[in-house]
């Protein structure tokens, strides 16, 4: 964040006393969501936008860029890239309307998907949740922050009886601002214990496999962008003598790290790979989970929860050119999700290989769990939408959109 405002909000009302702390929080008012035309052969065009705008919100696109644009820099964006279309008005607003983030609630239940909530009321949520199914679920911890936090999940088994049946890992909230990959990955966990005794479709998936469900592997960046900057992505480490802050922990995994191409070297950036592979703690712990999962009844699927964007994604991210032997089937398992959805909602997604159908990534969790940790199956699934609202997704969409996705889900843990 580099442009925006900072603006003191202490004389607001008390009604927002029950909202997260918002002391000195980034205004957003005026900047506009662009989706931006690259013109052919501009080379070096990403970084001279990347300079300009506030956030780039999809890096490495290879036709257009979304990036919200503070009101007195959209001149010099059209300058360089003439052909902007204008996606969100009025970024301030939309997060206005985003919906405020609800402190009370009642335990688990249809009612918490209705609303965006705090970092500590996620981790009582995942806490009510085991406490009412204590037979069948534990609370797991994969590792610690940078700002100390714990990588909080949820582990849920049935009829085997705990770590007798291979893995299904899903993560979410490793871009801070994904909000609704909480909310997804939450809501799986929940409809996996709540019908686990009233449907024998899901009886017979949590029979067949472990879940390991962390709805937020990134709380830092997570907590950030609820009291300071709604647009973070990456986590709070610092680099050295640089005032940029944070890795991008979707490019810091020690797989493929090294390759060039698909992550950036410079701290400032959305996509900063870090100085070493896994050099970011909450990376560290994310992989030594992985291996153990690997090294006991190893993984058959794994899903990094992202948005935005509607794509359900399977590795190789790191080179375009490399077709996994198992293609057709990392395929076949995507499509079913896709129609599932599509039968949901209508919702479109697009289906495909990372690197092709979106961009090179280095050092990702869906690379390093498919070639590292084995994983049978490895996805990367972007939720809602295609940018209208993009990652400030109104909390009247929670609820079609984790259902929706749950339905996917379903569909995918039922051919793995
Ligand atoms: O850039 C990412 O890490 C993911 N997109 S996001 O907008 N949520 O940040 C995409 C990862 C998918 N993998 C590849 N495209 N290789
Ligand atoms: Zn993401």
């Amino acid at each position: 964040m580099k442009n925006a405002t900072i603006l003191s909000i202490a004389l607001l009302p008390l009604a927002l006393a029950t909202a997260v702390p918002r002391s000195e929080k980034v205004d957003y008012t005026g900047y506009q969501g662009l989706r931006i035309t690259l013109p052919e052969n501009a080379t070096g065009i990403e970084e001279q936008i990347e300079d300009i705008a506030a956030h780039i919100l999809n890096p490495g696109q290879a036709t257009h860029i979304d990036a919200v644009v503070a009101a007195d820099k959209i001149d010099a964006i059209k300058a360089l890239a003439p052909e902007v279309e204008v996606l969100v008005q009025d970024v301030g607003a939309a997060i206005a309307e985003e919906g405020d983030i609800v402190s009370a609630y009642a335990v688990p239940s249809e009612s918490w998907f209705t609303a965006y909530h705090s970092y500590a009321d996620h981790i009582q949520f995942l806490r009510d949740l085991q406490a009412g199914y204590p037979s069948n679920s534990e609370i797991i911890t994969t590792g610690t922050s940078v700002q100390g936090r714990t990588l909080t999940g949820i582990h849920i088994w049935g009829s085997g009886g705990k770590g007798s049946k291979p893995a299904v890992l899903f993560h979410g909230t490793v871009h801070a601002r994904e909000w609704i990959t909480t909310m997804s990955t939450e809501y799986n966990a929940w409809q996996l214990l709540t019908k686990y005794n009233t449907d024998s479709a899901i009886k017979a998936l949590v029979d067949k496999f472990d879940f390991y469900i962390i709805p937020i592997v990134n709380p830092d960046g997570f907590v950030y962008s609820q009291t300071t900057d709604r647009m973070w992505r990456k986590n709070r480490q610092t680099v050295g003598s640089s005032s940029c802050v944070g890795r991008d922990n979707n490019r810091n995994w020690s797989y493929k790290w090294e390759v060039t191409g698909g992550a950036s070297t410079n701290p400032c950036s959305e996509t900063y790979k870090g100085l070493a592979a896994g050099d970011a703690p909450e990376n560290r712990g994310m992989m030594a989970h992985v291996n153990s999962l690997r090294d006991a009844r190893g993984i058959r699927l794994y899903i990094d929860f992202h948005s935005y964007g509607q794509y359900i994604l399977w590795p190789y991210g790191y080179d375009c050119n490399l077709v996994v032997p198992e293609d057709r089937a990392l395929n076949a398992l995507a499509s079913a999700g896709q129609s599932a959805i599509r039968g949901v909602s209508g919702t479109s997604y697009t289906v495909g290989n990372s690197c092709r159908h979106l961009y090179a990534t280095t050092g990702s969790g869906p690379d390093y769990v498919y070639g590292v940790g084995g994983a049978a199956y490895s996805y990367t699934i972007e939720l809602r939408d295609k940018g209208n609202y993009g990652f400030i997704l109104p909390a009247s969409q929670i609820q079609p959109t984790v259902r929706e996705t749950w339905a996917g889900v379903v569909a995918m843990l039922q051919r793995t």
